[in-house]
């Protein structure tokens, strides 16, 4: 079952504050341009990293076996359940961690928005 969850307004304070660049060599990082992020078998956020204009609704659609949570740095954690999905708004140009705060040794991504 498939059920919308209305968009939500990000909170603009927090993640502005994040320095850019992760430091780490290696391309596997590189920025998608896209607002659609799967959580896919097993227990990870695809693409990891990507890239949206300021005003974009990012949606997290949840394929995997269980349920995940998408906690951007600064505002409220959401659950998502198998099949789900949710969307959050991001109107603040920044760089945006964010976590499965139940798997947060494994599922972590970020949004960059221009
Ligand atoms: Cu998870």
């Amino acid at each position: 079952m498939r059920r919308n969850v209305p968009a939500l307004l990000a909170a603009a304070l927090a993640a502005a504050a994040l320095a850019a660049g992760c430091g780490g060599a290696g391309a596997s990082a590189e920025p998608v341009a896209t607002t659609e992020v799967e959580m896919v078998k097993s227990y990870r956020f695809d693409p990891k990293t990507i890239e949206v204009e300021a005003g974009s609704t990012v949606t997290w659609t949840n394929q995997d076996n269980f349920t995940h949570t998408v906690d951007v740095e600064g505002q409220e954690d959401h659950k998502v359940e198998r099949g789900e999905q949710v969307s959050i708004t991001f109107d603040q140009a920044g760089t945006y961690e964010y976590v499965c705060t139940l798997h947060s040794q494994d599922m972590t991504g970020t949004v960059v928005v221009k």
